[in-house]
């Protein structure tokens, strides 16, 4: 009987893969019959245990990758008329490519990351790379079609696109695969002969396009000034990348012949297309940041690419991305009947409770009044949306590429909203918060490698402009060091925020030496030579602005909360690494003299350190509460007073904002443990700041509210700043029951929860690096258990107290 209810569960929990299944399940069912130990169940199950351990052990081997019925698709049923609420994004760190033609004339719009013009003075602009076209001959005499389906499957990190014609069903299926570095694109019928038409290649620049045998190509190198630059003097834009794109074609059946710069297909049974591209941008300035012409690399990986058997690409793909995106199962609750199968613009139109039509009625959506009681709850949505942001990290950020900018790596302009930059007061740390609660430290790389090559460019114009030692950024930030806007102080120390909990997060001592270390001296250093003593023996920062909201004050909350988070990272650092005991000693002291958060007339935490914030004001930067998120110093459990001053602030701000504001709200809210609060706001950037495929809008399109919408999500399930892993910190109402497994904490913990009406049901922590462990759900805390590396926790909750099996 028991027997039968451990396979029920296996089959029916079909998020999670089947060892997880079995052993949260056994588990749950364990702790429902209040048993204690695995063995007591064994015995109750009337057997020695042998075959049932035996049992565990085979399906625990069947662990074949993402459930077919996953709730995992973006769907759509008509080919895209606008680029950034439409198109399915498709890429691998360094490339990307978003589909948006017709089924008569396919385009396929590509970007390549490096592919920028700018350079060390001014920030300059990320560009568009150019477009794959693909005309058809039916395109002189459009046929009508039927059972159009686009879909993008982000559990395997394909798109495909399907439609009926002439009788004939074509299938198109596209992906970015990171092993082998290229785009691959085919196109299939159920009927030989089915493919005749023209393909080529289209730059965004004014390079030299051709053809030649199986191939298109253009090459050119980007020079002149994006039009942005022109303001307050002429730039150099002196570094002229040089850049190629180059696209094999394949084909079974027919023929394939070349002329005018394009390859003309007739009667193909299947076309290959194989699409590279990059420019001779290296990270390094001591090099010009200019490496080798791409021309060979982009050969050698076309050629290895034709070399390998279509079926092997996708599976080498498939298995790539799988190794990071399965890492993470997330169950927020059933959605309704029928939802995972909708088109996601209807899908969102229910969960709205209203319908978008076009494109523009979105754009000033977020300003309108919004009627959350008009939909319906979908958190099989809330939890697509969330896998989707850690899709797009691992399509924008990979091991060697430039970080994920303010698109992810999707641009189809040269003149993009600001610039498709790295914003540092905010935006560029907002895509970093989750990759470490996510599972997705392996994406993290390009931050720290990105800041490492252009700190050194900053250093001259700092010490130009402050006197000191170290840098600081300017908001706007490009790939060669050049910034521009106005000068943030708080910006750097906010960026090695990020930098440090990458490394909590992994514990990776290289990483600490060889970069967060040294990022976070040398900005300590900066601070040792501009705080200013104030007669009351308080160290303030000097005259900045609180990031683009009030005047220039001396000491702002952002700064001085974000100066002693850095130099109580820099304590751990230097004490972890053994190294500068008398700066870590002068470190100390300074920290000590701080001007630390106030509690201002109307119980808010203050902005400035004069008490002059406006309750009324509802700016959307929250630079005052950051000590909240993604700082540690101020939280509910350890500094009860503050906390409720920062929710006294938040309050006021209100619950509106840019896509990118609101997603920041969520974390706020549940850190402050309100979770029906994150909920609402999670709920309200859903309602006004996503487009159709799922990118979420400021407006327009920026994808720091994707990534900063999974930063909530993690944080309303599981937190750790603060040294303890605090479980279900803010649960809301709206998910009474669900499971997560994967997700990660500081210290180098994995772990996985399950809850049934509102209460921890299960939880499972895997000890990556053997620190001890705390782990507190509600008021109950069990603190600083040794573990030893490699081995799991399983924790029961048994009349409201947490024990450990
Ligand atoms: C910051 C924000 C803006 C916008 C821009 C890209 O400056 O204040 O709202 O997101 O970055």
């Amino acid at each position: 009987m028991r027997m039968h209810w451990i396979v029920v569960r296996i089959y029916s929990t079909w998020l999670v893969p089947a060892r997880y299944h079995l052993e949260m399940g056994c588990m749950i069912h364990i702790m429902r019959h209040k048993s204690t130990k695995p063995f007591r169940l064994l015995h109750k199950l009337g057997c020695n245990g042998i075959p049932v351990l035996l049992a565990l052990f085979l399906f625990g081997c069947d662990d074949s990758g993402a459930d077919p019925a996953a709730d995992l698709k973006l769907i759509q049923q008509a080919p895209a008329e606008d680029w950034q609420s439409e198109c399915l994004p498709i890429g691998n760190g360094r490339l990307g490519a978003m589909p948006y033609g017709t089924v008569d004339a396919e385009r396929i719009q590509f970007n390549e990351d490096t592919v920028w013009i700018g350079d060390e003075q001014d920030t300059g602009s990320y560009q568009a790379f150019g477009d794959l076209l693909i005309e058809f001959d039916a395109s002189q005499q459009p046929v009508a079609f039927t059972d159009y389906q686009r879909e993008l499957d982000i559990g395997n990190a394909i798109q495909t696109i399907e439609y009926q014609q002439n009788g004939i069903r074509y299938r198109r299926e596209y992906f970015a695969s990171h092993p082998a570095n290229v785009l691959v694109f085919r196109l299939t019928a159920d009927r030989p002969g089915a493919y005749s038409g023209t393909l080529s290649l289209k730059d965004a620049h004014k390079g030299t396009i051709g053809a030649d045998g199986d191939e298109v190509f253009f090459s050119g190198t980007l020079s002149g000034k994006h039009s942005l630059s022109g303001k307050g003097g002429e730039p150099n834009n002196n570094i002229r990348l040089d850049y190629e794109a180059r696209a094999r074609v394949l084909h079974e059946g027919g023929s394939l012949t070349g002329g005018d710069g394009a390859l003309h297909f007739e009667n193909c049974d299947s076309l290959l297309i194989l699409l590279d591209g990059g420019t001779d941008y290296v990270n390094q300035r001591e090099q010009g940041w200019k490496g080798e012409h791409p021309h060979q690399r982009i050969m050698a990986r076309l050629d290895q690419a034709v070399a390998t058997s279509y079926d092997e690409l996708r599976n080498r793909h498939i298995a790539d991305y799988q190794s990071l995106f399965d890492r993470v199962r997330l169950h927020l609750g059933d959605s309704p009947e029928g939802a995972a199968a909708m088109s996601t613009r209807e899908r969102l139109d229910a969960y709205r409770g209203m319908a978008m039509e076009k494109p523009k009625d979105w754009i000033g959506y977020e300003k309108k009044a919004l009627n959350l009681a008009g939909g319906r709850a979908d958190p099989g949505l809330e939890a697509l949306i969330f896998q989707y942001a850690r899709y797009l990290m691992i399509a924008s950020s990979r091991e060697g590429t430039l970080p994920a900018n303010l698109q992810g790596i999707w641009n189809n302009s040269n003149n993009p909203p600001w610039r498709s930059d790295y914003h540092t007061d905010v935006n560029i740390q907002m895509n970093y918060w989750f990759t470490g609660p996510a599972n997705l430290s392996d994406c993290f790389p390009p931050l720290a490698e990105w800041l490492w090559s252009v700190v050194p460019v900053k250093r001259e114009p700092t010490r130009e402009a402050f006197g000191a030692r170290g840098w600081a950024h300017r908001a706007e930030n490009g790939i060669f060091g050049g910034q521009t806007f106005k000068w943030y102080l708080g910006d750097a120390p906010w960026l090695l925020q990020n930098i440090w909990d990458h490394y909590a997060f992994t514990l990776d001592r290289e990483y600490l030496e060889t970069r967060a270390y040294p990022l976070i001296k040398e900005q300590c250093q900066f601070w040792e030579d501009v705080l200013i003593e104030w007669p009351n023996g308080k160290l303030v920062s000097p005259k900045s602005q609180s990031p683009e909201h009030g005047p220039m004050m001396e000491g702002n909350s952002y700064e001085q909360q974000l100066v002693y988070n850095l130099f109580t990272d820099y304590i751990k650092g230097s004490t972890l690494l053994d190294r500068d005991a008398d700066y870590r000693a002068k470190i100390a002291s300074m920290r000590e003299c701080l001007l630390g958060p106030q509690i201002g007339s109307w119980g808010q935490l203050q902005e400035w350190a004069e008490d002059r914030d406006d309750p009324n004001d509802q700016h959307r930067h929250l630079s005052h509460l950051l000590a909240v998120h993604p700082l540690k110093q101020i939280s509910p459990s350890t500094k009860p007073e503050l906390a409720e001053a920062a929710r006294v602030s938040l309050s006021a701000r209100g619950d509106g904002g840019t896509g990118w504001s609101k997603a920041w709200k969520i974390s706020m809210w549940a850190r402050l443990y309100d979770g029906d609060r994150a909920h609402k706001l999670l709920r309200e950037q859903i309602h006004g700041n996503f487009f159709s495929n799922l990118f979420s809008f400021h407006p327009p399109f920026q994808i720091d509210g994707n990534f900063g919408y999974a930063a909530g999500v993690c944080e309303m399930l599981l937190q750790s700043q603060t040294g303890v892993i605090h479980l279900l910190p803010a649960l809301p109402a709206a998910w009474p029951s669900g499971e997560v497994k994967g997700l990660k904490a500081r210290g180098a913990f994995e772990v996985d929860l399950a809850w049934t009406d509102g209460r921890l049901t299960g939880v499972r922590i895997q000890s990556l690096k053997g620190q001890p462990l705390s782990v507190q759900y509600g008021g109950h805390l069990i603190e600083a258990l040794p573990t030893k590396a490699g081995r799991t926790y399983t924790f029961e909750l048994h009349e409201g107290e947490l024990s450990k099996l």
